[in-house]
């Protein structure tokens, strides 16, 4: 089977990375928009460029979790060809295995210059205004994809699931566009479509068939099943 997989900041939540839309409705003590906007980045650089640091440096106090981990055992099987599309700007699914990852909103491991449109792998901070290693200037931003600016590879993504027998969404609120949109065209495309999320979301109505539970449990559950089958 050809296999999409979108997912969001719930499966990396029991590897301690905080989700989006916790109950305190802030990220991480900010407002959305004065974090993960170009206007709030053109406002106030150095308090966007604190909040990714911040959260680029505690990359490396994680790990994947199992459903990172099963996601990359059912590609590493063979028998699918299964493509993940991450909202997520973490590198778990990579340091779990899967090799076919993309990124729709940008990674914290990369780094964009504003000057020669570069993009570098970068893990340290951005803060201090490190020189671009491409041309020199110090016009380096975080390479993710903020909330009006357009994600990467959408073309990539949709032609993916003009192909798909299989969307499956996990770990995601399905809050943020047009990521929500992917079980609808991936429906409308014939393919089957299943939710793995820890509680029914606003979308769950959209999907032939849900499951409700932490990733960490029910997605190493689903891929068994898929590999015993
Ligand atoms: C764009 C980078 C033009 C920042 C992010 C209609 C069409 C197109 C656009 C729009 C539209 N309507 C509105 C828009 C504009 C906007 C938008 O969607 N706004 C929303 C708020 C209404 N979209 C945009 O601006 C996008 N660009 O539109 O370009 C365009 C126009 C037409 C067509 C194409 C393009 C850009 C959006 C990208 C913004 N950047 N991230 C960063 O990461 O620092 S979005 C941000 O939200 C993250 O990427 C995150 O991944 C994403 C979605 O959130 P989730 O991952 O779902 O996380 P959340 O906390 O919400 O939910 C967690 C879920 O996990 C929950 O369901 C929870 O139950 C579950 N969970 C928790 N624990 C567990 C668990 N599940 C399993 N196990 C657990 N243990």
């Amino acid at each position: 089977m050809k296999i999409v997989v979108l997912t969001g900041a719930g499966i990396s939540a029991e590897s301690g990375v905080p989700t989006f839309r916790a109950a305190d409705g802030l990220w991480e003590g900010h407002r959305v928009e004065d974090v993960a906007t170009p206007e709030g980045f053109e406002r106030d650089p150095e308090t966007v460029q604190r909040f990714y640091d911040d959260r680029r440096a505690h990359l490396s106090t994680v790990a994947p979790n199992p459903a990172h981990v099963a996601l990359a055992r059912l590609e590493a099987q063979g028998d699918h060809d299964v493509l993940v599309v991450t909202q997520n700007v973490d590198d778990l699914h990579e340091r779990a295995g899967s090799h076919d990852v993309l990124h729709m909103h940008g990674e914290l491991l990369s780094a964009w210059c504003l000057a020669c449109d570069g993009r570098f792998r970068w893990d340290g901070p951005l803060l201090d205004r490190p020189a671009c290693p491409g041309c020199g200037d110090q016009g380096l931003r975080p390479d993710i994809v903020w909330f009006g600016e357009y994600p990467y590879e959408l073309d990539r993504i949709d032609e993916a699931l003009q192909r798909a027998d299989l969307f499956v969404s996990i770990g995601t609120s399905g809050a943020v566009y047009p990521a929500a949109g992917f079980v609808r065209s991936a429906h409308a495309y014939g393919a089957r479509t299943l939710e793995l999320n820890l509680e029914p979301t606003n979308g769950t109505d959209l999907f032939d068939e849900a499951r409700h539970g932490p990733a960490g449990t029910v997605v190493p559950a689903w891929v068994g099943e898929l590999v015993a089958g």
